[in-house]
């Protein structure tokens, strides 16, 4: 079969044209995830999701053949299967489209998929593949073309006119022929020429392995700071707190009672994590103050740090939602600083800062009373995770979060709510954020069967800074009935309760809750959206009773 003649000719070109759009692909990939979600580079998120779905067995075998190398094997192993499956893309592009590019794109859906399913992943996570993906689909579109199947022979009597013309303008012969063909006219019959289509392949994959490259040096500084976060030991507690034992009713599906840092949700407005070196870090108290301050880490550190258990929530929480949780924190009173620093009289607002710009807007008399308002730099035991705000944020029992929880928090201006607003003020939110009485059912979930007889209800109740005198439950339009409480912590944090339904009929069931503040409030159940100040309505479930 002579080279130009038509698309199935060979496999070895398509199959590197498949085999450098993905390269390409996933560099892109790895450079926009350093970017958007470092944890989430193609990669990376594959390798996770085939860990995760490996059969013991498979693991065992990984770890006895590569021993500590089983992640690098694995990677390297998913190198060559990806390569594998590029290589099989680009001949079925060339010979059957649009299957190759269906190929590419499933394996994209794969990684995106993986990114999303991992723990804690945000929207964002599936950006890289996507990316990825797309990139290898244009550059494989991109280089099938180089290949592109050669005219029909027919064509080969205009080339006899050539060289009169050429002659004629003085042009070159190419360049003559381009100009003086129609563009509905076939191509010329020039055929592929490997060597150029060979350099633009292997230009894909240079500009792939530069773009991977970038990301890799683009993550240098976060990479520093996580070691130099990993290397820190927190000094002592002068203070600290224990759980009483009575506060965890240990429930399987029941939100525990301490939320792991894995687990604990998320919210910022931060593209990349900011990555802050406690050596360059300082905090600056200033504005309508007597005295300025400024803080550094060691400052901090040096000054007796207590434990506080807070329940921190986001005003973005729907109601039964999980934007909430609860960790033990190590920090210094706010308050300490602020009688340091002397505000004003007329000062009614602190309006906190972060590394990247964000602000909060918290009142002055929340961090001056007894409450723990702290600058907290420990969470559950370790240094604040980089996406909590390492090295130092706020923690306000009582305010939603994005009136008070500043993460990477580097300034607090003293000043007045008629004089300056915070972020999410300027967005459409409330200037101010008290946290609202609330419940959630978490046992048993939305749908969920349970048998006749006795069933468990359970769930968490919430009024930072209040606290919690009881939860109610009601079965269908039934009678309010009261649940049994856990040890509250303190009333700061959410309280657990659960419910023995004794007398659960077969068929289906609505269950709601209600929780009762410790001010004699009765949770409300008008439904009211987040903006601009926090939902309300109450929590139910639908239980099939059978
Ligand atoms: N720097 C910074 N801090 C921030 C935010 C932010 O966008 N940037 N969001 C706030 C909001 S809205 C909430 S609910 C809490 C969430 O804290 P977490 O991510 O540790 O759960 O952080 C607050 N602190
Ligand atoms: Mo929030």
């Amino acid at each position: 079969m002579p080279e130009t003649s038509g698309p199935a000719r060979g496999w070895v070109l398509p199959a590197v044209a498949g085999v450098a759009s993905v390269a390409f692909g996933v560099g892109v990939g790895q450079l926009v995830a350093a970017f958007v979600a470092p944890a989430s580079s193609p990669l990376v998120v594959v390798g996770s999701l085939l860990i995760d779905l490996a059969p013991p067995w498979a693991k065992d075998a990984a770890i006895a053949l590569f021993g500590t190398g089983d992640k690098a094997a694995l990677l390297v192993g998913i190198g060559l299967v990806l390569l594998a499956v590029a290589g099989a893309a680009g001949v079925l592009e060339a010979r059957r489209p649009p299957w190759g590019m269906v190929v590419v794109g499933a394996v994209g859906v794969v990684g995106a998929v993986a990114a999303a399913s991992r723990a804690n992943a945000s929207m964002l996570a599936i950006v890289p593949s996507a990316v990825a993906a797309i990139a290898a689909m244009l550059a494989l579109t991109f280089l099938l073309r180089r290949l592109a199947p050669a005219p029909a022979p027919d064509t080969l009597s205009r080339r006899t006119i050539e060289p009169t013309r050429a002659a004629e303008t003085g042009a070159s012969r190419e360049s003559s022929f381009d100009s003086a063909t129609p563009p509905t006219a076939t191509p010329p019959p020039t055929g592929v020429d490997r060597r150029r289509f060979l350099g633009w392949a292997g230009g894909a994959v240079a500009l792939g392995a530069l773009a991977a490259l970038g990301g890799y040096a683009l993550q240098a500084g976060a990479r520093a700071v996580t070691a130099v976060r990993e290397a820190i030991t927190l000094p002592k507690a002068a203070s600290t707190v224990t759980v009483p034992a009575g506060a965890e009713l240990g429930i399987d599906g029941l939100a525990p009672v301490v939320t792991p840092n894995a687990e604990f949700y998320r919210i910022d407005t931060a593209l990349a994590v900011p990555a802050v070196d406690p050596a360059d870090w300082s905090l600056r108290i200033h504005g309508l103050v007597d005295r300025e301050i400024t803080l550094t880490w060691d400052e901090l550190l040096a000054l007796p740090l207590d434990e506080s258990v807070t329940t921190l929530a986001c005003v973005s929480n729907e109601v039964g939602g999980g934007l909430i949780g609860n960790a033990v924190w190590l920090g210094y009173p706010i308050r300490e600083l602020l009688a340091e620093a002397g505000p004003s009289a007329d000062a009614d607002m602190v309006l906190s800062r972060s590394i990247d710009g964000f602000t909060a807007s918290t009142p002055l008399e929340v961090l001056q009373d007894d409450r723990d308002a702290i600058l907290a730099v420990g969470m559950n035991g370790e240094p604040l995770p980089a996406e909590h705000g390492f090295p130092v944020r706020m923690v306000v029992p009582g305010l939603y979060g994005y009136v008070s929880a500043t993460k990477w928090v580097v300034d607090l201006e003293v000043t007045r709510f008629d004089a300056a607003s915070a972020y999410w003020t300027d967005r459409g939110w409330s200037e101010r954020g008290p946290i609202k009485l609330s419940s959630r059912i978490d046992v048993p979930r939305q749908g969920q069967s349970v048998s006749p007889g006795s069933a468990m209800l359970a769930g968490v109740a919430w009024h930072q800074h209040v606290g919690i005198a009881g939860v109610q439950v009601q079965i269908d339009d039934g009678e309010w009935r009261d649940a049994e409480l856990a040890t509250a912590i303190n009333d700061d944090t959410w309280v657990q309760w659960k419910y023995e339904w004794a007398d659960a009929s077969a068929g289906s069931h609505t269950v709601r809750v209600r929780a009762l503040g410790a001010d004699g409030e009765v949770q409300t159940a008008k439904r009211q959206g987040v903006v601009p100040d926090g939902a309300t309505g109450l929590d139910e479930v639908t239980v099939e009773v059978r």
